[in-house]
Formats: structure tokens, sequence, C-alpha cells
């Protein structure tokens, strides 16, 4: 068996949490932020038994779209003003960043 974490874009995790549902594959979504980007994007937990890993990693990367997004200029704390860019910079932000981990033991009580 084995989990998948999969860390998508807000924007896609209602079509990937309904594309899973459909395939009647159970997932857990969670709220969560990007360290870089301090925005909101969507983790899921997924655990599955290892023939269907190959089948979730296509319907993550059929239904995750990677983006262009503006990160705005942030002050620097404490008067530094070394790292400082006083101009919005453009990053990639990735369809799906994907971890696929094995599970020693699973339990539903
Ligand atoms: P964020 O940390 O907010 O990162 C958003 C995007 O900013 C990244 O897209 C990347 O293009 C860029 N970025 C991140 N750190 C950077 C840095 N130190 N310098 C320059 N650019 C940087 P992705 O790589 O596609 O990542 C999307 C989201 O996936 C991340 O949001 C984070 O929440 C998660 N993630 C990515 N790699 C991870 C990892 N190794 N472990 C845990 N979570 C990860």
């Amino acid at each position: 068996m084995k989990l998948i974490i999969a860390v998508v874009q807000d924007k896609d995790s209602n079509r990937l949490a309904d594309a899973l549902v459909k395939a009647d594959y159970r997932a857990t979504k969670l709220a969560s932020t990007g360290g870089f980007l301090k925005a909101g994007n969507t983790t899921f937990l997924i655990g599955t038994e290892d023939e269907h890993v190959e089948d979730i990693m296509k319907m993550i990367k059929d239904n995750c779209k990677s983006r262009d997004q503006l990160v705005a200029p942030i002050s620097p704390m404490g008067g530094n003003a070394d790292s400082y860019v006083p101009y919005p910079v453009e990053v990639q932000v990735g369809g799906a960043t994907v971890f696929v981990l094995p599970v020693e033991q699973f339990e539903q009580f």
C-alpha cells in the first residue's frame, strides 16, 4: 500500500477531488499554505493499493495545471534592504508536487 501526498493549486482541487471520487478512490483534502508564496494551496492524502498508483498519478497530471503567478514585493523585516525586490516577480507554480510513500500499516476503527 502507498500514501500519495499531492500539493496542488486551489483552482484545481475540486476537479481533482471529483475525479478521484468518480473513480472510487478515497482521499482527504487539507487546506495548506506554500512556504515560498505564503498563498493557499491544497494537499491531498490518498491511501491506495500499489497497483492504483499509476492511475492516480495520471489523474493528478490530467487535472492539475501549471500556472505563472506574480509575487508581490514585500518589505524586508528589520530594515535589511539587501534582499528587497521593489517590483513583482513572476514564478511558475507547478501543477502538482507529489510524494509517494510506502505505508507500513493501515487500520480503520
Ligand atoms: P510554494 O512554496 O508557495 O512555492 C510556489 C512556487 O514558487 C514553486 O512552485 C516554485 O516555482 C517557486 N519557488 C518555491 N521556492 C522557491 C525559492 N526558494 N526560490 C525561487 N522560487 C521558489 P512549485 O515548485 O511547483 O511548488 C508548488 C507548491 O508545492 C509550493 O508552494 C509548496 O507548497 C509545495 N512544494 C513544492 N516543493 C515542495 C517540497 N520539496 N516539499 C514540500 N512541499 C513542496
